[in-house]
């Protein structure tokens, strides 16, 4: 389980969205004056290459995303707060989310990783889905993982390695789920694509066991730089 920084796929490295592949278009989407969405097109149809924008408008890019070779979205990266480092990346297969590397706590290592079936519906308001179906993490961030979640419609179970060996052991399993949330629990929407962070879990017989219920919704905003 243990991840290695040798694995290219595992880090959370910047790709190169570069002029010099093409013709950069800007735009100032919100009409302030300043441009905040940078498009490399091919030169030659148009076709968009890589994009990158700043979308809280503080003149630092927080998004990049990258097409395919038809156009659609093959890969984002996000970059939260002051950072200069990419935390969160994502990788795409016909324009849908596959398959998400997150660094939760700045470390500037992958803390968390998520894989989504490309069976389970969209949030139709977001294109995007509404949770993931698997994640690992690295809860310590020792470069091991110690937490595997996993998804049966909004139910997650999780179980944890509590003694260090890299495998889940027996009596830590944690269950956060719908039901006490549909007789009116005070979470709602954590566990189905919501945006609060919040106690929704319920501890199993294990107890004591850290759970980041922020990290319950399918995670990184959505690209308003979309829009073109
Ligand atoms: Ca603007
Ligand atoms: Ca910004
Ligand atoms: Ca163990």
């Amino acid at each position: 389980m243990e991840r290695t920084p040798s694995d290219s796929l595992e880090q959370l490295v910047h790709e190169k969205c570069d002029k010099s592949a093409g013709t950069l278009v800007a735009v100032d989407s919100n009409g302030d004056g300043k441009l905040d969405v940078f498009t490399v097109t091919d030169g030659g149809g148009g076709r968009p290459l890589c994009r990158y924008a700043d979308l809280n408008r503080d003149g630092r890019v927080d998004l990049y995303e990258f097409f395919d070779s038809t156009g659609e979205i093959r890969r984002r990266e996000f970059v939260y707060g002051d950072a200069t480092e990419v935390d969160a990346l994502e990788f795409y297969s016909g324009g849908r989310l596959v398959r998400r590397l997150y660094d939760t706590t700045g470390r500037h290592r992958v803390d968390t990783w998520d894989w989504f079936d490309p069976n389970v519906p969209l949030n139709p308001s977001t294109g995007r889905p509404v949770h993931p179906s698997r994640r690992e993490r690295d809860s310590k961030g020792i470069g091991q993982v110690d937490q595997w979640w996993t998804w049966a419609g909004d139910v997650i179970t999780v179980v944890s390695d509590r003694n260090g060996d890299g495998r889940p052991d027996p009596g830590t399993t944690v269950v956060l789920g719908a039901t006490e949330r549909k007789e009116g629990a005070t979470s709602p929407g954590v566990a189905d694509g919501g945006s609060s962070g919040g106690d929704a879990m319920k501890t199993g017989e294990g107890g004591a066991i850290a759970i980041d219920a922020s990290l319950l919704d399918a995670g990184v905003t959505p690209a308003e730089a979309s829009a073109p």
